[in-house]
């Protein structure tokens, strides 16, 4: 049974059973089923049948028949006589009135009618209950369609506002995480074009760097090659000199033989540095001639200290030899070539002035320690300038500053005097020696070794270092006690 159909079809479906009913009997009585409806006073029984009614509700076969109950609420159905039903299937269920055998006996057709007319009103009633059921149920149906339609409407347009939701907060991410990864593209981007830019600056200075090197080193060639092109003549000019000069030599010599006077061995070496260029590089006694001289001297030549090739001026280191001598002694020398000795003021000013000559003064004091003080340039006057000392180029460990007196300084000894004192120097400090006022300085002085403090020949038994002890200050200060002192010249450019 549907409860959408309308209802004044089933009922019509109902009257045209009942119609077929009246032909089948009893046997489509026993497949009908009874719905009982209450309705406020009134109780309706609807009579189904039992498979008729599966074809379809309002297509086919439907409901059977409606009973009517009375308000007493008696059944209809089983209690009433099978014809009546079948005949009546929606009939009042009221007991038959008292005075009805009566009236049927009398004026029978008469109850008919008021049957039929009370019959027809109870249609009319039910059929406008049916309407109002119909419109009640319209209505319900209607309403909870709607409130169905609504409520799923709501939900769908809420699940759609969610997924809207989910789907715009899901974006805005998106886009966030895009836009980041867009900045820190840019940001990388921008980073490396800055570097590119440098790098670019960077390559363009060094590639101007580089040409300017280029020019300069194509400067540099042509300067060198302009050189060695004036070396290359200079060099012409200086081997036919040479050549010259040893046909003059040649020719001296011969005109020499021919007078009969001695001459000098012309092996012999103007000094040390030569002597050690020749070959022979053993520390020992040699025989030189002095530059410009025919005059020969011998002379100690160091081969072993610093490179060799020294010509020893000054040697001390036993305080054999008195060095408190004349102005002529240190003029000529003094001592001996094999141990303390003063090679000579005259000799010196000779080697000195040949060629450019280095000076190297080695110390050493009464415990064992040694020190050098060298000067790259050394060169002393003549004995008009009273052989004057001039320097340049001072370096060494025998301290920081040269002890040896400043450039322009005379020699003086004890019986000249050319000191700036108005003291006289060479007989305080005793010696000869380049004395200034009196200078920090005096490798002439009183030799007194290892003894202590004046134990030598000029001590005179002080207890501390004497005056004319040996000094260089700025080594030692005035304490030194020298034991050993040397001075050797070899050429500068050696
Ligand atoms: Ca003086």
């Amino acid at each position: 049974m549907r409860c959408c159909l309308p209802l004044p079809c089933l009922f019509t479906c109902l009257l045209l059973l009942d119609a077929v009913a009246g032909a089948t009997g009893a046997e489509q009585q026993q497949r009908r089923l009874h719905h009982q409806v209450q309705h406020g006073k009134c109780s309706y029984t609807f009579i189904l049948p039992q498979e008729v009614g599966e074809e379809g509700a309002c297509g086919g076969a439907g409901g059977e028949g409606v009973g009517v109950d009375s308000p007493s609420g008696g059944a209809t159905g089983g209690g009433a006589t099978g014809k009546q039903q079948v005949s009546n299937a929606l009939q009042r269920d009221s007991p038959p009135s008292p005075d009805a055998p009566h009236s049927h006996s009398q004026s029978s057709p008469t109850w008919q009618e008021s049957k039929l007319q009370a019959l027809e009103s109870i249609m009319d009633n039910n059929t406008q209950w049916l309407h109002k059921l119909e419109s009640y149920i319209q209505e319900s149906v209607c309403v909870e369609l709607q409130e169905q339609q609504k409520k799923t409407l709501h939900t769908h347009t809420a699940a759609m506002l969610d997924i809207s939701t989910n789907l715009l907060s899901h974006s805005t991410e998106q886009t966030r995480k895009l836009m980041d990864v867009e900045t820190q593209v840019l940001n990388h981007t921008s980073r490396v074009e800055v570097q590119l830019l440098e790098v670019s600056v960077s390559t363009s200075r060094l590639e101007k760097l580089l040409l300017l090197q280029a020019n300069e080193l194509a400067r540099l060639n042509e300067r060198n090659r302009l050189l060695e092109q004036r070396l290359s003549v200079m060099e012409a000019g200086h081997a036919e000199e040479l050549r010259a000069a040893h046909q003059e030599k040649k020719h001296l010599q011969t005109l020499l033989g021919m007078s009969g006077l001695p001459h000098d061995e012309p092996m012999l070496s103007r000094d040390c540095a030569e002597i050690y260029k020749s070959g022979v590089t053993q520390s020992g006694v040699y025989t030189i001639r002095l530059p410009n001289t025919t005059h020969t001297l011998k002379v100690w030549c160091d081969m072993d200290t610093m490179g060799g090739g020294w010509t020893v001026l000054q040697k001390r280191h036993n305080g054999s030899v008195d060095f408190h001598r004349t102005w002529r002694e240190y003029k000529q020398g003094f001592g001996s070539v094999l141990g303390e000795h003063w090679l000579g003021n005259a000799a010196l000013h000779r080697i000195s002035s040949s060629q450019d000559q280095s000076l190297l003064v080695l110390l050493r004091d009464a415990d064992g320690h040694e020190a050098h003080a060298l000067y790259q340039h050394l060169h002393i006057g003549d004995e008009d300038k009273n052989y004057s000392l001039h320097w340049r180029g001072f370096s060494g460990t025998a301290g920081k500053t040269s002890s040896l007196t400043r450039s322009g300084t005379m020699f003086s000894t004890r019986d000249r005097d050319h000191d700036l004192c108005s003291c006289r120097c060479a007989q305080m400090a005793t010696g000869g020696w380049w004395f200034e006022a009196c200078g920090p300085s005096n490798l002439n002085g009183v030799y007194y070794g290892g003894v202590s403090n004046g134990g030598g020949s000029y001590g005179g038994g002080v207890s501390k270092v004497a005056y004319n002890s040996i000094k260089w200050y700025y080594w030692k200060g005035p304490s030194l006690r020298a034991t050993m002192t040397t001075m050797m010249l070899r050429p500068a450019d050696f």
